[in-house]
């Protein structure tokens, strides 16, 4: 069989029309249908309501070959996922030798790269995805870009390397974790700035990014397979420069407003998405109040009922805690194993332990500590729908229950995050989706890297002793299950697993996708068939602590749910 001519002269068919041409070329076939919109709650596409599962795969336009890029699409779509979510920022500061990058900011200035290397990258990505059948959510910055460690002994250790724990040898390439493409604090930075919030409020870092945006945006005007454009991942007054004091969740909110406002004026056919991580502030003050109070939400789509819901309030919360707690004490008491006061130390999976509350409190999760209203900005005439994210490991979602064992914690937390994000959206009227969500398995522990961090840290420098942090692969398969039926039954729209693994990708020196420094157990013999092409090194796609490679039983979670939403 000779396979090979034909797919490369296929794959030099797509890169030609990818890169040589501006969407427009393809426009003929499409009409203003085939863009997602909405209609209350609902995604429309073709007329209809459209409810998906997707995906996280943030690396995809940092591959080293098309081949690479098709047949990641290629496997994710194979298992009946409709929806990709990726950055399409990279950022630098200095230009690499080697690997993708879109843009060099420095020094006050910034410049975009629209070249091989550059945006044209993003445009395969979209244009195989388009022929692919998927859509894309297209993320345009980035919360969190914390400095690497700058004391390790290990070469190279510079803005294109990471040294992953000190001392252990264990290097990542540039763009390897979700972290390290740039973003908010390299601006920040690169502006000769010190907080965080500067970039929502800077007018010459404004201008900057919007400038970006207008740049990315006009590329696929006309593209069908982009499913929103996400102004951030995780915005936040935080990262890993701090707050000024006078960040609120206005400041962020009216940040979103204006990018949103901006965008709409030069794509009229995409929606726009915020990327926020879905805290809330229940008492906080509205740039964007439900009026009139709550919103009455109508849907023109056969069979569904119209209905009135009221946005998720103080009240609730910590009535819907208590009962909670309740029902829990009198289970465990049923059980015999009833904890009757006092804290149970969750395990090492989580790691700080949370004092039992005597005055009720909302928590960060709901009060507006960290600067997002997400009601608010999901109200925000040019955003299309509500978004939120699901990340135990970073994040407590709730106060402990003592009668519940740490990974049943984190399982109910995350159903009641999940029910309240879906009673909110509803409360403005508009769909919601729960853009990434995951939890770290004890396999994949050593390579969680939080978001703030450029460290695993549950990484070992011995690695015979055995994982003592992260769930099960059963566990998390179980939640994982839970959550996507919780998910489709609260009528969420899109629900979106982090993150993709895929393997048998091309590796490249100073690429995401590297060649192991290690004695070479990755590399690839060639095979007798092929003796003509040389023998190339391949790798796995980036796993920042929640790749689904080697778990098919993942895999088979997300297939049968991409199943169930879309009977839904
Ligand atoms: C919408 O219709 C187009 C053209 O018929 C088709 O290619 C596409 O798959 C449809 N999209 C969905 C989500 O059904
Ligand atoms: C690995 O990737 C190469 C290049 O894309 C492809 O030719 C080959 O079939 C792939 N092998 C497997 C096992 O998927
Ligand atoms: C930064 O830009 C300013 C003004 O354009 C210039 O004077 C200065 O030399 C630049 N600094 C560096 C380090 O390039
Ligand atoms: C906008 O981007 C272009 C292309 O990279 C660059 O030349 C120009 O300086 C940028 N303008 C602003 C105001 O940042
Ligand atoms: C490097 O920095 C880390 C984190 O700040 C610290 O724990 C470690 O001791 C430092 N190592 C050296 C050799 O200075
Ligand atoms: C980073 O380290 C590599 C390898 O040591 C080196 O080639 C490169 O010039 C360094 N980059 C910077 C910006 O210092
Ligand atoms: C890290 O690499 C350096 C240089 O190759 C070597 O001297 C050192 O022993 C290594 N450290 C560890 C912990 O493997
Ligand atoms: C992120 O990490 C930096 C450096 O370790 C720290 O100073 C900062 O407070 C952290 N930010 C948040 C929001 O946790
Ligand atoms: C920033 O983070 C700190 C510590 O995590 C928190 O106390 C503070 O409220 C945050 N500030 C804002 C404005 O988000
Ligand atoms: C680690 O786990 C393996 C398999 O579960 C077991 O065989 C081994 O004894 C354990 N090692 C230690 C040091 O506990
Ligand atoms: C860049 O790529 C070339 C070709 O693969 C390789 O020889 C070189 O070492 C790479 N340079 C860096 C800094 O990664
Ligand atoms: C992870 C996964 O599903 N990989 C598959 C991707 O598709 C190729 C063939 O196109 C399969 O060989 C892989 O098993």
């Amino acid at each position: 069989m000779n396979f090979l001519p034909w797919v490369s002269l296929f794959f030099s068919t797509l890169l030609a029309s990818a890169v040589a041409t501006t969407p427009s070329q393809t426009t003929a076939r499409r009409d203003s249908s085939t863009f997602v919109s909405t209609s209350g709650s609902d995604f429309v596409v073709n007329g209809s309501a459209f409810k998906y599962i997707g995906t996280n795969a943030y690396w995809l336009p940092t591959l080293n070959t098309n081949e690479d890029i098709w047949n990641s699409l290629a496997n994710i779509s194979a298992l009946g996922i409709k929806v990709v979510r990726l950055w399409a920022f990279n950022d630098v500061d200095t230009i690499p030798v080697n690997g993708t990058w879109f843009q060099l900011v420095r020094n006050s200035t910034v410049s975009v790269n629209t070249g091989s290397n550059g945006l044209q990258k993003l445009d395969t990505v979209i244009q195989m995805a388009e022929q692919q059948g998927l859509y894309v959510i297209l993320s345009l910055t980035n919360n969190w870009y914390p400095l690497p460690l700058l004391n390790s002994t290990v070469p190279p250790i510079n803005s294109t390397a990471f040294d992953v724990t000190p001392g252990t040898n264990n290097t990542l390439p540039r763009n390897y974790l979700s972290n390290n493409y740039g973003g908010m604090d390299l601006y920040v930075r690169q502006f000769g700035l010190e907080t965080h919030d500067q970039f929502y409020t800077n007018e010459s870092i404004l201008t900057s990014f919007m400038n970006y945006t207008t740049q990315v945006v006009s590329r696929y005007v006309n593209s069908p397979s982009i499913f929103s454009y996400e102004l951030a991942n995780d915005a936040r007054c935080n990262s890993t420069l701090p707050a000024s004091a006078s960040c609120t969740t206005e400041t962020i909110t009216t940040w979103h407003a204006t990018v949103a406002s901006h965008i709409r004026s030069i794509d009229p056919n995409h929606l726009i998405s915020s990327g926020v991580g879905g805290y809330m502030c229940t008492n906080c003050p509205k740039l964007y109040p439900l009026t009139p109070a709550p919103a009455p939400v109508t849907s023109p789509l056969p069979g569904k009922k119209k209905r009135t819901v009221a946005p998720v309030t103080k009240e609730q919360i910590l009535r819907e805690r208590s009962e909670r707690r309740r029902r829990n004490r009198e289970a465990a008491k049923r059980a015999g194993t009833l904890v009757e006061d006092g804290v149970r130390v969750r395990g090492r999976w989580v790691s700080t332990a949370t004092k039992r509350q005597t005055t009720p409190s909302l928590g960060s999760m709901y009060d507006g500590s960290y600067g997002v209203d997400s009601q608010d900005i999901s109200n925000i005439p040019d955003i299309g729908f509500s978004s939120f994210q699901l990340f135990p490991d970073q994040q407590s979602y709730g106060t402990d229950d003592p009668n519940l064992t740490p990974s049943q914690n984190v399982e109910q937390d995350g159903t009641q995050w999940i029910t309240y994000q879906a009673q909110s959206a509803t409360a403005v009227g508009k769909p919601a989706v729960l853009t990434g969500f995951g939890l770290v398995t004890q396999s994949n522990a050593p390579s969680f890297v939080p978001f703030n961090s450029t460290v695993a840290p549950f990484a070992s420098d011995n690695s015979s002793s055995n994982a003592t942090y992260g769930v099960t692969n059963q566990q998390q398969a179980d939640t994982y299950t839970t959550w996507l039926n919780t998910g489709i039954a609260a009528g969420l729209n899109g629900i979106v697993q982090y993150q993709w693994g895929q393997s048998n990708l091309t590796a490249a020196p100073g690429t995401t996708v590297s060649p192991p420094t290690t004695t070479g157990e990755q590399s690839t013999p060639s095979s007798p068939g092929q003796s003509s092409t040389p023998s190339t090194t391949t790798g796995e796609s980036p796993n920042d602590g929640y790749s689904t490679t080697g778990s098919s039983t993942v895999q088979q979670v997300l297939g049968s749910a991409a199943q169930a939403i879309a009977a839904d």
